[in-house]
């Protein structure tokens, strides 16, 4: 978003969507959302890091709460969403959507994943699939007072070297690798820091699918970054997903169909043997 400097927010999609998302979209330079399991001090930091600069209110047509909340930190503006707590973004709870649209549509300039140090084997099945979604991502690694508790040791470098993004050690509730986390955040979002995702590899016939599948979707959604994740959901059939490309609910998110778009939109429904 910040990359998007048009000032036109009628016009602009990516405006758009994040409208549609129920954002305000005035004023601020970055967008950061925080995900997470529940319990891992999302909300803790968010306050940390917004203290009274919040907003809540609900998701555009949902019962969920949303929070918003603004800080600055080295001059920047940045606006950051707490979204809803999730073991996955896969299912169809309302949680999940909530926080998977997000993270695809909204495309925020950093989503930072919050773990909890001492259950990273439950924790990092989010990671890898916000991972899959977006290459601008920071792991919160918090909890350490707990870890250390329990007397786990937890390797921050070696999980930053096998997630590929950056891992930063946390203890939230006292503020506790607060500066280090925004540190690089901004470093993240300014360009300064590159990521290197761990993604799976495909089998080769999916690899196959998917490629066919790409340029059809880079037609019909030319704003959004994940085409890959797209087409990989559509392949295995996840149901939100196939009935938001259907419905043409996605299509909303972007500027009007356009003619020449309906034979991608034809393509991509013979591919899907619908
Ligand atoms: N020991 C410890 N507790 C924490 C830390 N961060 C948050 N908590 C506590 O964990 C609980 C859940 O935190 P919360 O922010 O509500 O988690 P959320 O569900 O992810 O939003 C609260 O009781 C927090 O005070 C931390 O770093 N260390
Ligand atoms: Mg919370």
């Amino acid at each position: 978003m910040a990359g998007c400097q048009c000032a036109q927010a009628t016009t602009c999609s990516s405006h758009g969507n994040l409208i549609r998302l129920g954002v305000n979209i005035r004023d601020f330079d970055y967008l950061i959302a925080l995900a997470g399991n529940p319990n891992t001090g999302k909300t803790t930091l968010f306050n940390a890091l917004s203290g009274l600069r919040q907003h809540t209110g609900n998701w555009p047509g949902k019962t969920v709460v949303r929070s918003e909340g603004a800080f600055r930190h080295n001059g920047y503006k940045y606006k950051v969403v707490d979204l809803p707590g999730t073991y996955s973004l896969l299912s169809t709870s309302e949680d999940e959507e909530i926080a998977r649209d997000f993270i695809l549509f909204g495309n925020p300039d950093c989503v930072v994943v919050v773990v909890d140090a001492t259950a990273l084997e439950r924790n990092l099945n989010l990671v890898l699939q916000v991972l899959e979604i977006t290459d601008r991502v920071v792991v919160a690694l918090n909890l350490m007072d707990e870890a250390e508790r329990k007397g786990m040791f937890v390797d921050a470098r070696k999980l930053a070297k096998e997630l590929g993004v950056p891992v930063v050690p946390m203890v939230a509730r006292e503020g506790k690798g607060t500066d280090h986390l925004l540190q690089t955040v901004q470093d993240l979002v300014t360009g300064n820091l590159r990521t290197q995702p761990r993604r799976i590899e495909l089998d080769p016939h999916i690899e196959e699918a998917v490629q066919q599948l790409l340029p059809h979707l880079k037609n019909l959604y030319p704003n959004l970054s994940n085409h890959r994740w797209l087409a990989m959901r559509l392949l295995e059939g996840d149901p939100s997903i196939r009935r938001a490309i259907l419905t043409d609910s996605l299509a909303q998110t972007e500027s009007p169909l356009a003619p020449q778009k309906e034979e991608d939109m034809s393509e991509l429904e013979a591919a899907l043997e619908v």
